[in-house]
């Protein structure tokens, strides 16, 4: 039973531990995150009780109406990364424009830039439904001083770790450090994080589907050809696909992760590149699912290879199962 006791702690180091020029602050820094989102954790599953539900009446940036949570998850990250003394600037989707971290709290070189959304799915929380929390990572490109916009605005491909926490009947933690993808459950009786799957990967082909089909009027005509032919009937293929769609990110990733799946948000002819972001929700994403021999596009380009232009940049998303994501780039590229 032992070997089981694998600590999320003990597994980063022992992940860095073979890598010669590791200094042991990537893995200081993923564990201040696990911290912070240990304590969100706390706060998601005791909001009934302690009235955080419900509106702050402030906006953010997206002009989404803040719920109190996504407010608390936001300055806990930002503290825990100021603190933390690993990171030279945050960059969240709860903030307009990326936070810079001047090297007061700590002699540490603030080698790294974190991108988060602290709490994806947050429109779902009264309703008791899997939130999350994402975040990306990358190595400064600056050298001293707080971070720098240029420092933020990094390639997907240039991610040094990614993960996601989803806080539903458990919390989980799935992370890579450009090594495979972990999974670790938190076990709330000893507070840590519990390995419980170790190089996972995202099985080649499934039969899920998740997309918010209320949209199917908005999508060009090759993401309509690609989801009416999950519809139709061939036993050969697996088809009728199932529908799942949570309506929060970080839910329907895990599960697709898990058992395969492809999840999309295309671009409409409302929204031009879709709704999700892509440097705190689609690249970390993106970053995780092909370390587990999956694959992401925006329908025609890798989403790691997409040049970030500003912070919020959004991109349409096709993401999981790789046999099934080709699939639907190939309905959209024939349109
Ligand atoms: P829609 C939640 O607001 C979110 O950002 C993601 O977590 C989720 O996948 C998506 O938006 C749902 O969007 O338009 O289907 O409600």
């Amino acid at each position: 039973m032992l070997s089981k006791f694998q600590t999320l702690y003990r597994h980063i180091i022992q992940d860095e531990r073979n890598i010669p020029e590791a200094t042991g602050q990537l893995s200081d820094l993923l564990s201040d995150i696990a911290l912070a989102c240990k304590v969100i954790s706390l706060e998601v599953n005791r909001a009934g009780l302690i009235d955080i539900l419900g509106l702050t009446g402030e906006k953010n940036v997206q002009g989404e109406e803040v719920k109190k949570l996504d407010e608390y998850a936001n300055t806990l990250l930002k503290r825990m990364m100021q603190m933390g003394g690993h990171a030279c600037a945050l960059c969240s989707e709860e903030e307009e424009t990326f936070v810079p971290i001047d090297e007061v709290y700590s002699d540490y070189s603030h080698k790294y830039i974190v991108h988060f959304d602290p709490l994806d799915g947050s429109s779902n929380i009264d309703a008791n439904i899997s939130i999350g929390t994402i975040f990306s990572i990358y190595k400064r490109i600056s050298t001293k001083g707080p971070g720098t916009m240029d420092d933020c605005l990094q390639y997907g491909t240039k991610q040094v770790a990614a993960g996601y926490v989803v806080y539903g009947s458990s919390t989980v933690m799935v992370y890579t450090a450009g090594k495979g993808v972990h999974g670790f459950t938190l076990d709330p009786s000893v507070g840590e994080f519990l390995l419980f799957s170790e190089n996972m990967k995202i099985p080649k082909k499934s039969k899920t589907y998740s997309v918010n089909e209320g949209n199917y009027s908005k999508w060009p005509d090759g993401v309509k050809k690609y989801i009416d032919y999950l519809k139709e009937k061939d036993s050969d293929t697996g088809r009728p696909y199932s529908s799942r769609y949570v309506g929060s990110l970080v839910a329907d990733f895990h599960r697709n992760l898990l058992y395969g799946g492809i999840f999309m948000y295309p671009a409409d002819n409302k929204n031009k590149n879709g709704k999700l972001r892509l440097m705190y929700e689609a690249n970390p994403l993106a970053f995780l699912v092909e370390q587990a021999g999956g694959r992401a596009s925006n329908g025609e380009k890798r989403i790691l290879e997409i040049k970030p232009e500003s912070l919020h940049q959004r991109t349409p998303l096709f993401i999981g199962s790789e046999e099934d994501v080709i699939m639907a780039e190939k309905f959209i590229n024939k349109s």
